[in-house]
């Protein structure tokens, strides 16, 4: 055994990484705290618990504010408590104007869950994040994964950028919908359409929950007509006709077309037929060499996506003197930025 082997063999866990997977409570809220805050710390955690990953079923949970994500997400506890799951949720806190007060209601919505031993609820701040949210959520998920959560739900708020990237990082991305917002088509032409591997059109006690569901039928159907011509893009294989909706996901089968659940959260109905559609999805992840791929896809953009933090923070601490002269050379047209950056890119290179 080499020197380094040895070294690494004996290195003993971070205290908080062992309490993690010694399933202490305490322990794992401590762990996401360091990992939300970045400090120092939060790597070697990382580290120790990333071998313990891997056994969690991640559902992002997105739609327009108002839609009733958190609501949903308080009845999908609730099946999955029953089918005596442990539950993470990893609720993204708002910070846009739209739903500022709504992490108060949140709290209330799940409230009834927070003495559960078996749920364990966590708040992300949106604030300070510098579009860096989704490798939080993505690190505070791979926590609560190690600390034995069967399931772990990720509430986002609204369908923004930072949104769909957060979605990016659970297996399957359930897009919550409902009659009369008005902008299901907005939310669709902002890339819904593109993540979504469940509708629910949630509120069908309410008049236009009908339409809704024709509408998504109709996107999805034109979607799916893109999709064939475009290829396989981002990871809904589409290989020869796909078949209707509701039966998309057949044995060996490599398509998958979004499943649309109608549903009144409120009331606790069509809820454990949406939760059966995400267990098929996740089943699809596993079971076709579609799902799988789609997995290796999003593994390599997360490694490519670290990669490239990490050499920009290299680079700008190994170059900051060289970066600041070859600004000042620009602005004084003594070369282009052009030439500069080649010249900064040989300079890293070459130390
Ligand atoms: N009529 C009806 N109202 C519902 C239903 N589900 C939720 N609501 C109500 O819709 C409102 C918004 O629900 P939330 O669950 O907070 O929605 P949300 O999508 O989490 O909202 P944000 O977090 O602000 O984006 C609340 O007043 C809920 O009581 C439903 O099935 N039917
Ligand atoms: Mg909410």
């Amino acid at each position: 055994m080499s020197r380094d082997a040895a070294v690494l063999w004996l290195a003993p866990m971070h205290p908080l990484a062992e309490g993690v997977l010694a399933h202490e409570m305490r322990a794992c809220a401590r762990a996401m705290r360091v990992i939300d805050d970045r400090r120092p710390d939060a790597s070697a955690i990382l580290k120790d618990l990333f071998p313990h990953t891997g056994r969690a079923t991640v559902v992002g949970i997105t739609g327009n504010p108002g839609a009733g994500k958190s609501t949903l997400t308080d009845r999908l506890i609730e099946v999955f408590r029953k089918e005596g799951k442990q539950v993470g949720i990893i609720a993204v806190d708002p910070s846009s104007p739209y739903s500022g007060g709504a992490i108060l209601g949140d709290r209330i919505r799940m409230q009834r869950h927070a003495t559960d031993p078996g749920v364990f609820i966590r708040s992300v701040a949106t604030r300070g994040h510098m579009g860096g949210l989704s490798r939080s959520a993505r690190d505070m998920v791979r926590v609560l994964d190690a600390y034995g959560c069967d399931v772990v739900l990720v509430e986002t708020v609204g369908v923004g950028q930072d949104e769909l990237e957060i979605t990016r990082t659970a297996h399957t991305t359930l897009v919550v919908m409902a009659p009369g917002l008005g902008d299901e088509v907005q939310a669709i032409k902002a890339g819904l359409m593109e993540c979504a591997d469940v509708f629910a059109v949630n509120k069908a006690d309410k008049d236009g929950a009908d339409s809704t569901v024709r509408d998504l039928e109709l996107m999805i159907a034109l979607g799916k007509d893109t999709m064939i011509a475009a290829g396989n893009q981002r990871g809904h294989t589409v290989h020869g006709r796909a078949a209707g909706l509701g039966t998309s996901f057949e044995k060996n089968s490599e398509v998958w077309t979004p499943p649309i659940q109608k549903c009144i959260a409120a009331r606790g109905e069509g809820i454990a037929e949406l939760a059966a559609h995400l267990d098929r999805h996740r089943e699809w992840t596993q079971n076709t060499e579609s799902g799988r791929a789609r997995k290796r896809l999003r593994l390599g953009e997360e490694v490519r996506e670290s990669l490239r933090e990490a050499l920009i923070e290299a680079a700008s601490e190994r170059l900051s003197d060289e970066l600041d002269l070859a600004v000042a050379r620009v602005e004084r047209r003594e070369v282009d930025p052009y030439s500069a950056i080649e010249q900064l890119v040989a300079l890293f290179k070459s130390r």
